[in-house]
């Protein structure tokens, strides 16, 4: 039943509809209100945590009438929507956002000054909604601020995790982990308790009545049913009123199971065990970046998730009466990775058992509706589900995979008969004990696109992992759509005074719309004084990030010596290379140890900043967190190298950090090994902010290289096509000595100067044993000797400062905005909306 206020009634409830609240003296109003009244607190006891959480809801008012208004509107239009299914969203902090985005920013800072309070402590009060890993979970962020800050009519779908990525302690210069209980105070959710779906798993399929056409169908019951319930988060574009909705699932125990016999017989815990079994499918985000763990619990969290979206999706478009044949023109889903791929089935299931849907029709609809993005082409990340363990949980979707796939592989007989291999290569279900499901196979055979996020990411899986789909669909079907980021949080945002300088010379805060105008600043490359306060800000973000430092480590650093930031997430096989990093600062330390008092005289004095977490359990990655803590202990007091070198390691980097951080790099690291990282969206961070890079010629370097120019990146390394016939050396070469400098740096190691060798035994091991897969060797001169350019060119200040100012004026491809509108035109075929300012 709609429920809904009566046509006459609701001239007297508009009369009373809740608006906005406008200037200084009404938000203080509110503050003080919600302070009271809503947190039950008073003057008495009103510490920065109460002001944030006043400021917070009060803000939360105005936000919440543009979404309601926005919501409203486009049910209204009835346009095109964008879903885009994601099972993580890095978020971070929604204050300091929301402020800007609504335009409240100055608002508050003035009223919550005249009560007494800093809106920069209050903004620090906010827990990090920190539900992913790392570039994955923060691009859906940035895309999420693009399509609303762009007026798409889009739609987030996430899981609700209770804890999201685990906190980072460093013990004794060893990662621990500890949860992240983070929903206890948290203003920027609202339950929908009356948006309740059950999704059911296990169970049996069984015959049932036969259909219109008489063939008997398939029927699956029996299984154990778990609720979801809709949280919703507000997502509010910059500079307009369209406020979108980010939809998360929370999982339940369903009303219907709950287990009266055992509670009868009088085994009440028992019965509340089963309960919570339901409860822990939304417990906690898997912390794996670029891994395929294969567990049961996240299969479940997959499809309680999908099943939760799709069902949702298929009732709003049944709300408008339209045709099925219509669903591709209303709905878009794009799939973040394969996490969310059951999507496909499932809207299969709805539209064949459910929908009473002959296939043909169902699936011609169902390929239309889905667009699939890949963000790896590295083989440990690709998802492979177990067949037992899909038919245990799934059997119904396990038979719609198998006819799928059946149908898929018919296809391609007609195509390429007779070829056998082909046949076996391109199969959903891949052979052996057991039988795997090969789910980016799936993706693509049910999406009408699939695309790579960076320009050398999305040619390699052509070439490579999806060679033959391209020879089956055609080139068409794959494309690119290069990774963005949005320029309101990681610039406006987090480097305010850098956006305000910026504003001053390119005509205003327009190129946080249209990032292309940032190029109006190469016009100011030879103005003195604007060069000296650009440098003045970078200084003063280089002072901020050493007080935060010394506050949390207690480790001084010299904000005038060279910042060299690396900081994402540590994998466990180390394709983004930590370790040639370490290495690198091992050999600068061994160099300087060599030289007398005069050449260090002459050296630039560096600050070497790590950060970023390792997957519990992964030994290697958690080795590298050892050795570059183990190095910062010897170097920096060290009283020879007197403050020329230090290392420092960021406790438990995440969104917040990275705010505080990237705008106080000089130079920054992204060394993967050529052809491995997809694309990387820390680079465009860092580039965006007047930082310079190191990095290979992989992912969006090189298109960031495109732009900004080669005089102004520092490049190192090999090749992407260069690493196939490096890593055929490495296995069967004969000439197995390694590169002088890189045994000068193991020789260290091993000499116990970073203490107990065998701590590292197993790192120097991936080098010479296992065949240094990720080619550090390779690359370790070219590196080391980048790095001297570097030193060079910083000593040129002047000259450094047109390098930075230039990048940043030739950055404006890179913001979210442009990715989001390459999918709105070439995947999904939306249009933005009118939304009507309030
Ligand atoms: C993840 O963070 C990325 C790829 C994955 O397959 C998974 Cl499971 C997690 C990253 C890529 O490593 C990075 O290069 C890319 O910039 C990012 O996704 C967003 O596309």
């Amino acid at each position: 039943v709609e429920a809904s206020i009566p046509q006459p009634l609701r001239e007297t409830w508009l009369k009373l509809s809740a608006c906005e609240f406008n200037g200084k003296e009404q938000f203080q109003k509110e503050v003080v209100r919600h302070v009271e009244t809503t947190l039950a607190r008073s003057i008495y006891n009103c510490d920065d945590n109460a002001a944030y959480s006043g400021t917070a809801l009060a803000i939360r008012d105005n936000l919440v009438i543009k979404w309601n208004k926005t919501q409203q509107q486009q049910t209204l239009q009835d346009q095109k929507r964008v879903y885009y299914l994601s099972l993580e969203f890095l978020m971070g902090r929604t204050l300091d956002n929301a402020m800007l985005n609504t335009g409240l920013k100055d608002t508050a800072r003035e009223g919550v000054g005249e009560l007494g309070f800093r809106i920069e402590d209050i903004i620090d009060q906010e827990h990090d909604a920190a539900l992913g890993n790392g570039g994955l979970g923060r691009l859906a962020a940035c895309f999420l601020d693009s399509l609303a800050t762009l007026n798409y009519p889009a739609w987030g779908y996430g899981l609700r995790y209770r804890y999201g990525i685990f906190k980072q302690e460093i013990i004794n210069g060893f990662q621990a982990e500890v949860p992240d209980y983070w929903l206890d105070f948290n203003p920027w959710e609202f339950p929908r308790h009356d948006v309740a779906i059950d999704v059911m798993f296990y169970g049996t399929v069984n015959p049932g009545p036969r259909d219109d056409h008489g063939n008997i169908k398939k029927v699956w019951e029996g299984g154990e049913i778990v609720q979801a319930i809709a949280y919703d988060v507000p997502i509010p574009g910059y500079g307009t009123d369209c406020t979108n909705n980010l939809r998360l699932w929370s999982s339940k125990p369903s009303g219907g199971e709950f287990d009266f016999g055992r509670f009868n017989s009088g085994d009440y815990e028992g019965s509340i065990r089963d309960q919570q079994r339901a409860e822990t499918i939304s417990a906690v985000l898997y912390p794996n970046d670029n891994i395929d763990a294969g567990k049961e619990l996240r299969l479940k969290q997959q499809y309680f998730w999908v099943a939760a979206s799709l069902h949702d999706i298929v009732r709003r478009f049944k709300k408008s009466h339209r045709p099925w044949k219509e669903f591709p023109e209303q709905v878009a889903i794009q799939l973040n990775d394969t996490h969310p791929t059951l999507a496909i089935v499932e809207l299969q299931r709805i539209f064949i058992d459910i929908e009473n849907m002959p296939w043909d029709e169902a699936w011609s609809i169902v390929t239309r509706t889905f667009g699939y993005t890949n963000h790896t082409v590295l083989p440990e990340a690709l998802e492979k589900w177990s067949v037992p363990l899909v038919q245990n949980l799934l059997p119904r979707h396990l038979q719609i995979i198998y006819d799928i796939n059946l149908f898929f592989l018919q296809s391609v007989e007609r195509k390429f008969p007779k070829d056998r291999d082909l046949l076996r290569r391109v199969s959903v279900v891949e052979e052996g004990t057991p039988q795997v499901l090969r789910m980016a196979y799936l993706a693509i055979i049910g999406s009408h696109k699939v695309n790579g996020v960076a320009e050398l990411h999305s040619d390699l899986i052509k070439a490579t992992i999806f060679k033959d789909f391209v020879d089956i669909f055609g080139q068409d079907k794959f494309t690119n759509v290069t990774n963005g980021i949005t320029p309101r949080r990681w610039l406006h945002q987090a480097n305010p005074k850098l956006s305000d300088l910026i504003a001053s010379k390119v005509g205003g805060y327009d190129f946080l719309r249209d990032l292309t105008k940032l190029n109006v600043l190469e016009k100011y490359i030879d103005d003195k004084t604007f060069k000296k306060e650009w440098m003045e800000i970078k200084l003063a973000a280089k002072v901020k990030l050493a007080k935060y430092i010394k506050d949390t480590t207690q480790m001084s650093v010299n904000p005038h010596s060279l910042f060299d930031i690396q900081v994402k997430r540590i994998h466990e096989s180390q394709y983004k290379r930590q370790q040639m990093n370490i290495f690198g600062v091992i050999y600068r330390y061994l160099r300087l140890k060599e030289m007398t008092p005069e050449e260090r005289k002459k050296q630039v004095p560096r600050t070497s900043i790590f950060g970023g977490k390792a997957a519990p359990g992964y030994w290697m990655a958690k080795t590298i967190i050892r050795l570059i803590t183990a190095v910062g202990e010897v170097v920096n007091q060290d009283k020879e190298i007197n403050g020329l070198l230090k290392v420092i390691f960021i406790e438990d980097y995440n969104v917040s950090k990275a705010e505080i951080i990237v705008p106080a790099s000089d130079i920054s690291e992204h060394i993967s090994t050529a052809g491995t990282e997809a694309s990387g969206t820390s680079n465009m961070k860092f580039v965006l902010n007047g930082g310079l890079i190191i990095g290979t010629c992989d992912g969006a370097n090189i298109e960031i290289t495109r732009e900004i120019g080669e005089e102004n990146i520092f490049l190192l390394g090999n090749l992407a096509e260069q690493v196939e016939d490096l890593r055929h050396q490495h296995r069967f070469g004969k000439d197995v000595t390694m590169d002088p400098k890189l045994r000068e740096v193991c020789d260290a190691i091993e000499a116990g100067r970073f203490g107990p060798e065998q701590t590292y035994s197993g790192l120097i091991a991936s080098l010479t044993i296992g065949f240094d897969y990720y080619l550090v060797s390779d690359d370790f001169s070219s590196y080391v000797a980048t790095q001297d350019l570097v030193d060079e060119a910083y000593k040129d200040q002047d000259g450094w400062a047109t390098k930075s100012i230039t990048s940043v004026a030739r950055m404006g491809f890179f913001s979210a905005d442009r990715a989001i509108n390459e999918y709105a035109d070439e995947i999904w075929n939306v249009e933005p909306s009118n939304i009507k300012p309030s």
